[in-house]
């Protein structure tokens, strides 16, 4: 049997050690070009370039074409993509899935639809990882990463929900909010995979305060984090700082956010996977 993980690239995860693991790319779109997401990606560049421009920008997912590529070599996948309530990865993930096992009789994919983004996503890849390691069978991993699934969860952190709003997967009111200097807007990923805006904070303290009153609040007592970044280490590294204050035991990783986190996040977010 021959495994292999494949993700989006709004998981910020580009490689992964002890398993085959492949990614598919989304794209930043400007009036002059296309930026593609993967980690030759000049992101000082792209954020400089998205501050500066009038023009309209966007995004787009990877189409079923660049799932099936980053399928090849493998007979048991799994794929894990953005929520599909904003975007489209889910669903050419899908199709692609199943052109795979036409074309590739006996090959199993399965394609998990994370609700989330980001570091969420890092954590079911991390845990997909365990499960193949234990010899889990590929049904009994198919079943159990949706009990995972459900004690996963996502907050973040934004100074500017711009690019959320211009594109339409936020509410104009909301981003307004945000807009205001030295207000953040600390929300979560709901249950149906949606930005659920929670509290405007003043100021990085009062945000990431909050942050950690979230964690608790859904269950965090101590176990799996991971934090990713945009432009903003040192925010993270203090969240970091104060979960182990309160938690001594937490396992907290740190990491940058890639192209689609970091035009939806914008420079100074934070987007905090953790496990309850
Ligand atoms: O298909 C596409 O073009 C991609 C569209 C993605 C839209 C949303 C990306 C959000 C990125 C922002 C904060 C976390 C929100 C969590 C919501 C589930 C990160």
């Amino acid at each position: 049997m021959n495994y292999k993980i494949v993700a989006d690239s709004s998981s910020n995860l580009f490689t992964l050690s002890g398993m085959p693991f492949s990614f598919t790319s989304l794209k930043i779109i400007t009036a002059e070009k296309e930026y593609v997401d993967n980690p030759d990606l000049d992101l000082k560049e792209m954020t400089g370039n998205l501050a500066t421009t009038k023009a309209k920008t966007g995004t787009s997912c990877p189409n079923v074409h660049e799932w099936l590529e980053a399928f090849e070599g493998a007979d048991h996948i799994f794929a894990v993509t953005i929520t599909s309530n904003l975007s489209g990865s889910y669903a050419s993930a899908v199709q692609a899935a199943e052109e795979y096992m036409n074309t590739h009789p006996g090959a199993k994919v399965h394609v998990i639809d994370s609700l989330s983004t980001g570091p969420e996503m890092i954590l079911l890849i991390e845990r997909l990882k365990e499960m193949i390691q234990e010899n889990l069978s590929f049904e009994s991993i198919k079943g159990k990463i949706y009990d995972y699934l459900k004690k996963t969860h996502l907050l973040f952190s934004l100074q500017s929900l711009t690019n959320l709003a211009r594109n339409g997967r936020v509410s104009p009111t909301v981003a307004k909010v945000a807009g205001v200097l030295g207000i953040r807007v600390v929300g979560k990923a709901s249950d149906e995979g949606t930005l659920e805006p929670l509290h405007k904070c003043r100021g990085e303290k009062k945000a990431l305060d909050s942050i950690l009153s979230e964690m608790i609040a859904h269950g965090f007592s101590g176990a799996k984090v991971h934090i990713s970044h945009c432009f903003n280490l040192e925010s993270a590294n203090e969240l970091k700082q104060l979960i182990l204050r309160k938690f001594p035991g937490s396992d907290i990783q740190i990491s940058k956010c890639g192209g689609l986190c970091s035009y939806y996040a914008e420079i100074g977010g934070l987007l905090i996977g953790f496990e309850s």
